[in-house]
């Protein structure tokens, strides 16, 4: 878990220097090597790590817009995930999705930037797995933003009522972009939102990778051997702006002083150390970390641009020069649907 967690920590200060490359002095969003938005996940890292720990590659995980941390907890092809970050060819969309829009159906993960999008599908695999007697298991992650998503409440009605193989992680870090959590809804307690579908809710009130663990650890067994569904929020912290280039002017400074005093690495470097982990071997953990965020980033930089030939290979849309591309497809796929 500690590996996972400084392998995110640092992927994501290595993205923010490169990310800001180019785009002063007037912000250009679409200028330098990561074009388009960039959303961080520092201070989320102990509720990716602590849930991924559970899985194998043949269980799904889906996750939101801030993904990294659980991607690479989820064990994506880092350097593939880089390469798409930087909009390469080589990327696991082929450079077509970006930060947002990573797939790896090597190890079943998937993200998106719809909020709460994560959810429908995460029920999906659960009842594909089911449906195949499998016991693999699916989780989705959301922000505590997406709790009041019309596509997370009919997910946890269906997961219930045909006690499918999923769980969903609600991490929250109390904003909405600019929105309090206060200001969205009464129920400061996420996890009793299980209630109303008499599922199992489990709050994890502080983002410490051990107590994220267990907690996981149970609901995921639990959805392994068939006993159906829960529901957990972890508290976790956002140490960053919604996105990079926020200048956060709706956040009070003693809330991003609160989240940034909380680290949940030095505290579980602490527990290692604790356990009689030796300085040396959490030293060479980390830079064994740093070398493969290295390695991967200098790789993507390298990795060709897409040909702009093939924007519209891969995607569910019609070319811009019209109809006589979809019947063809349409022949493909048997008829009119
Ligand atoms: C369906 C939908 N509505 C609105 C947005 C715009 N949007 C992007 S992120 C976000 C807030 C998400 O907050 P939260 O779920 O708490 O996640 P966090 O950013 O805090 O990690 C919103 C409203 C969106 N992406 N999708
Ligand atoms: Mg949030």
């Amino acid at each position: 878990m500690y590996d996972d967690m400084v392998t995110a920590r640092y992927y994501e200060e290595r993205l923010q220097e490169e990310y800001l490359e180019g785009k002063q002095p007037a912000f250009d969003i679409s200028a330098g090597p990561i074009p388009g938005e960039l959303h961080l996940a520092a201070g989320h890292e102990a509720s990716g790590a602590g849930v991924c720990r559970h899985l194998r590659d043949v269980d799904t995980v889906t996750a939101p817009h801030r993904p990294h941390h659980v991607a690479i907890a989820k064990g994506v092809d880092l350097k593939r995930m880089t390469a798409e970050i930087f909009g390469r060819q080589t990327g696991l969309g082929k450079g077509k999705g970006g930060h947002m829009h990573l797939f790896d159906p090597d190890v079943n993960f998937a993200c998106s930037g719809i909020i709460a999008q994560g959810c429908p599908p995460a029920v999906g695999a659960a009842l594909a797995s089911k449906k195949r007697n499998q016991d693999s298991v699916a989780v989705a992650f959301l922000g505590e933003g997406a709790i009041d998503q019309g596509g997370f409440f009919e997910s946890l009605n269906l997961a219930s009522v045909q006690e499918l193989p999923v769980v969903f992680v609600v991490e929250d870090n109390d904003w909405a972009i600019s929105m309090p959590k206060s200001r969205v809804t009464d129920v400061e307690d996420g996890s009793r939102r299980a209630d109303g579908f008499d599922l199992p809710g489990v709050r994890v009130d502080h983002d410490d990778a051990v107590a994220v663990y267990e907690a996981a650890g149970e609901a995921i067994g639990r959805a392994r051997d068939g006993n159906g569904p829960t529901l957990i929020e972890v508290q976790v912290h956002r140490r960053m702006g919604h996105f990079m280039g926020d200048a956060q002017a709706y956040r009070p400074d003693e809330d991003k002083e609160r989240a940034t005093e909380r680290d949940s690495i030095e505290r579980i470097e602490a527990d290692l150390r604790e356990q009689g982990v030796e300085d040396h071997e959490i030293e060479s953990i980390r830079e064994k970390a740093h070398d493969r965020v290295n390695e991967a980033i200098e790789w993507a930089k390298d990795q060709p641009e897409p040909d702009p030939e093939e924007a519209y290979e891969d995607v569910f849309t019609n070319s811009p020069s019209g109809v006589e591309e979809i019947e063809p497809m349409l022949e493909a796929t048997g008829g009119d649907e």
